[in-house]
């Protein structure tokens, strides 16, 4: 063949790598397999576990159908008996929210469980295509191009939020107008949430459509502890950024003349920066959860920052990596103050604020109704993030942590800290505990400093790409577990898995377990709580006992590409490994493995 053909050949999906990874066998826990060897779908079982969140008691005003179907009880897969499975129902699937690896291996699960009995309908464009009605039947053949290949193009993904009666009443017309048994809604926790209020509103209207959830983020945010350790997308996610700062560790250890600010995804958890540090040992690390236990404000994490940086200088090392999580200024206190007063009164005056023409006006509009504090610490953000603090919201009223340069914003901030210290070395320099200990010669070595810095932000990289055979077999699973799920009449549950050390447990969680009552742009909203880095667990305490060495030293590593073949491939997270006190992480079970391709 010649060149020419042999580069054309690879588009549309068919690199060397893909053709390859498409074949690769993927694990399929016990409870999906018949005597025959074959894939079926499961049963489940209630086990003796329930799981209620803090607020149970609007949770019950709110979802009185789910809570009185589901007793709030976990429920567990076992190995269906060998009479025919379930056959002529129809079960629709959507994306929603960012996209993250595995979600195609999703697909491919949900298709194995329906086998050729069931038919499966793929949802466009996510919610938005639900609304519309935007179905299509996907095909066996769809699912063996899709299989172990990354991204969520093949539906495609959107962040609509279902919120408004007429929404409802567009949602029960389309599982009508489709003769839907079934309902999979693959997202994070706002959309985990709307596929509670759906199922709760078809319910209500006695409209038999099984709804379950799918935990998707690559943030990690969607778990449930001990039943459901991290939601699908973040291995991925963490190996592909710890590859890219295993690097930049490596290039500024080799260049030495850049310190680089890596801002790292992850809109509200810094779970990604934890997993991130932990394979990569960085020289700093800030944890958005432990700034704000500890009450500092952005003036001390700027201080955090240039110590170490001056001390590592004092070593002759004037160059590292620092990792800056992606939501951190809503856990800076002061930040955190002045985000919840504008929410407020952005809610309080949505109407008058958009109907001013210019950014500066509404400026000036909101600057009264803020505390002196706020107002001030507001007049001194850079426009860009006042103005994404003021305008941006998305359809679930989160800021757009995302566009916000905060890794930049702590860059101008140490620099003018520095030129600060150079300038009045007295303050800085000497005994005292604030003082960074240093000679004379020293002191003059530092005036010498000049801040050479790279700035990066790292997430969109992390979610489309082809899962890590962890996800792969993740998300394979939680396909067959939403599509057993179906099957088994049960609604307004989200599929899970965990143990993934010891061949994987498959459950079912009522999704209302999970929600909680939380303020979002002044108003109460139901949401499923977030899961964040908890600093008493064991993953933040081997980090905290570390950090100190990382920063002293040039201690880093770089752990290099994912691999589908070689010693990292059977590697899970490791926080997930630590938290949840698997004796290793470098070879997850997840049962017995098979070439699914074909299924
Ligand atoms: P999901 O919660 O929908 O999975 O999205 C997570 C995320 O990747 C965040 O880390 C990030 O803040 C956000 O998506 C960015 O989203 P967008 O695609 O709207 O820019």
């Amino acid at each position: 063949m010649d060149l020419f053909n042999k580069v054309s050949r690879t588009a549309g999906k068919h690199s060397p790598l893909e053709e390859e990874i498409r074949k690769l066998p993927i694990p399929v826990n016990s409870v999906f397999l018949g005597k025959d060897g074959r894939i079926r779908p499961a049963d489940f079982r209630e086990t003796g576990m329930t799981i209620t969140c803090k607020r149970c008691d609007r949770i019950a005003e709110v979802f009185p159908k789910m809570i009185s179907r589901s007793g709030s009880v976990v429920l567990e897969a076992f190995a269906a008996d060998q009479s025919e499975p379930v056959k002529g129902k129809r079960v629709a699937v959507l994306f929603s929210g960012g996209p993250a690896a595995g979600g195609h291996n999703v697909l491919a699960g949900l298709s194995a469980a329906l086998g050729s009995g069931n038919t499966l309908l793929g949802i466009k464009q996510g919610p938005k295509g639900l609304l519309k009605g935007d179905l299509f039947e996907i095909k066996k053949e769809d699912i063996r191009s899709i299989i172990n290949i990354g991204g969520f193009d093949f539906l495609g993904t959107d962040r609509t939020k279902i919120k408004t009666p007429d929404q409802f009443e567009k949602v029960r017309q389309t599982v009508v107008n489709n003769r839907l048994d079934g309902l999979v809604v693959i997202g994070g926790d706002d959309s985990n949430t709307n596929a509670a209020f759906i199922a709760e509103y078809l319910e209500a209207r006695g409209i038999n459509c099984s709804v379950i959830g799918v935990p998707k983020t690559i943030d990690g945010d969607m778990a449930a502890g001990k039943y459901l350790p991290i939601s699908f997308g973040f291995d991925t996610a963490t190996k592909i950024f710890s590859e890219l700062v295993g690097n930049l560790n490596q290039d500024a250890a080799s260049a030495v003349k850049y310190y680089h600010f890596v801002k790292l995804m992850g809109r509200t958890a810094s779970k990604i920066t934890l997993e991130v540090a932990l394979q990569t040992k960085p020289a700093i690390t800030l944890i958005s959860e432990e700034i704000s236990e500890k009450n500092m404000s952005l003036d001390s994490i700027v201080n955090y920052i240039v110590r170490i940086i001056t001390l590592r200088r004092m070593k002759g090392i004037n160059h590292g990596v620092i990792l800056v999580p992606e939501g951190l200024v809503e856990f800076i206190p002061e930040m955190r103050r002045l985000i919840a007063e504008l929410n407020k009164a952005l809610a309080e005056y949505e109407t008058d604020i958009a109907d001013l023409p210019s950014l500066e006006n509404k400026r000036e509009f909101l600057l009264p109704h803020l505390t002196a504090e706020s107002a001030q610490l507001m007049a001194s953000l850079p426009p860009d993030l006042q103005e994404m603090l003021i305008l941006d919201r998305d359809d679930h009223g989160n800021v757009k942590v995302s566009q916000i340069e905060t890794e930049k914003l702590l860059i101008d901030k140490i620099r003018y800290r520095i030129s600060e210290m150079k300038r009045h070395t007295d303050r800085f320099f000497g005994d005292g505990e604030e003082k960074i200990p240093a000679t004379p010669e020293q002191v003059e070595d530092f005036k010498k400093v000049t801040l050479a810095t790279q700035s990066h932000f790292l997430g969109y990289e992390g979610r489309s790409s082809k899962p890590t055979k962890f996800d792969a077999a993740f998300t394979f699973q939680l396909g067959l577990a939403a599509g057993s799920l179906v099957l088994a009449g049960k609604t307004g549950y989200m599929a899970a898995l965990t143990d993934f050390d010891r061949g994987g447990r498959v459950l079912g969680l009522p999704l209302t377990g999970l929600i909680t009552a939380e303020m979002r742009k002044g108003k109460e909203e139901f949401v499923i709580e977030k899961s964040l880095v908890e600093l008493q667990s064991p993953s933040f305490t081997i980090f905290a006992q570390n950090r100190d060495k990382w920063a002293k030293e040039d201690f880093f590593s770089s752990p290099g590409a994912i691999q589908y073949w070689g010693p990292t491939s059977n590697q899970m997270p490791i926080i997930v490994a630590l938290d949840q006190g698997y004796p290793y992480f470098d070879n997850f079970d997840l049962g017995e493995e098979k070439l699914v391709t074909a299924e």
